[in-house]
């Protein structure tokens, strides 16, 4: 298979972890006989220095003729609380996955059983743990109108949903439940709400169609608290933009680290695969970021394609490097290797 693939590293260690990735793309592509074609663009702030702009349209352009995007992360401190910025990196993305109508981003959250002692909580309630979250992408708080007043002493963010945006991603977090445990859960804030209360309306109606999936629907806040206490009771977590970032980086925890967790952003016609961390700007250019989220983004990149022996082989690479402790210093505290030497590992562990 030939795939065209446009390649935005973006700031901090993003650069750096999507490296990782490209090196293993080309060793599945000699494994398999495939043939990658890389095309790199710039996105968020080193986009802004550049040009002035988070998403040039070059960028934009890249991406909508590329079969797929491979994408790092985007932040930078310089434009955090800067109340002098008029732009900012968070743009680019925003408006990235909005034109290329990114509805769901699907967020696996797994234990690996070799990285079980890994996450803080005990190991009876995390070691079953494999959910995925639906969050929304293209809608919400995230797009809505956003206001602040002349005398900067109040700000409004709208928060807009229509039956459209929910339904479609509903249908794919039903369907993905089908091939799994067979339960969705909907997570929002029904209670007060009045989004939420569509979204409720809305699923209801649709898990009609699917009389063999469970639909639960829990407000966030104990939605938090349950993901903690047992988070192998979830299996499809199907929620709104907002909450949905907030549960996965949450769902980081439980896994043991938030380097390890990727994420696919799919809509009808494009896609894009991205670890769910961010910048990590203290790090940038000090070889510890672990590559690991960016190397199972690329795994959802090559499912996404039906590639699923060469995704099973890129993963199965993943657990060898665990189970020989070759990770990052995130994992293990005393470990000694390095992003580009848990990357080579993997890379030259992709087998056939
Ligand atoms: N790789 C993910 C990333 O760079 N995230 C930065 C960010 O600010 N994203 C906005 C969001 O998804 O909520």
């Amino acid at each position: 298979m030939h795939l065209n693939i446009a390649v935005l590293g973006g700031d901090g260690i993003g650069p750096e972890v999507v490296a990782q990735s490209i090196k293993c793309l080309r060793s599945v592509e000699e494994t398999f006989g495939h043939s990658f074609t890389f095309k790199k663009a710039l996105i968020g702030a080193s986009a802004i220095k550049k040009t002035g702009n988070p998403l040039p349209k070059e960028t934009l352009e890249l991406c909508k003729n590329s079969d797929a995007t491979l994408f790092g992360a985007l932040g930078s401190p310089e434009f955090d609380d800067n109340p002098k910025a008029k732009v900012w990196p968070e743009q680019g993305l925003l408006k990235l996955r909005k034109e290329l109508d990114l509805f769901a981003n699907i967020r696996p959250v797994k234990v690996f059983p070799s990285l079980v002692k890994q996450s803080p909580l005990p190991k009876i309630s995390v070691q079953n743990t494999d959910l995925v979250i639906f969050r929304e992408l293209s809608g919400g708080i995230y797009y809505g109108d956003k206001s602040l007043s002349k005398d900067q002493n109040s700000a409004t963010d709208t928060c807009t949903y229509t039956e459209a945006e929910i339904s479609r991603i509903t249908h794919l977090a039903f369907k993905s439940a089908r091939s799994r445990k067979k339960k969705v859960t909907l997570v929002d804030k029904a209670n007060v709400l009045e989004t939420s209360r569509l979204w409720r309306r809305v699923v209801r109606s649709i898990s009609e169609s699917y009389p063999d999936v469970v639909l639960e629907c829990l407000f966030i806040d104990n939605a938090a608290v349950q993901m903690i206490l047992n988070p192998s009771d979830f299996d499809v977590i199907l929620t709104d933009n907002m909450f949905g970032d907030i549960l996965s980086d949450q769902g980081s925890v439980i896994a043991g680290s938030i380097g390890l967790l990727p994420s696919a952003s799919v809509g009808l016609e494009h896609a894009m695969f991205e670890p769910i961390h961010g910048s990590f700007p203290d790090a940038k250019g000090k070889n510890i970021a672990n590559p690991v989220a960016s190397i199972l983004s690329m795994a959802m990149l090559l499912q996404h394609f039906k590639m699923n022996e060469e995704s099973d082989a890129v993963v199965a690479a993943v657990l060898k490097s665990f189970s020989k402790k070759i990770v990052t210093p995130d994992i293990l505290g005393s470990s000694k290797y390095g992003t580009n030497y848990v990357g080579d590992f993997i890379a030259d562990n992709i087998m056939e």
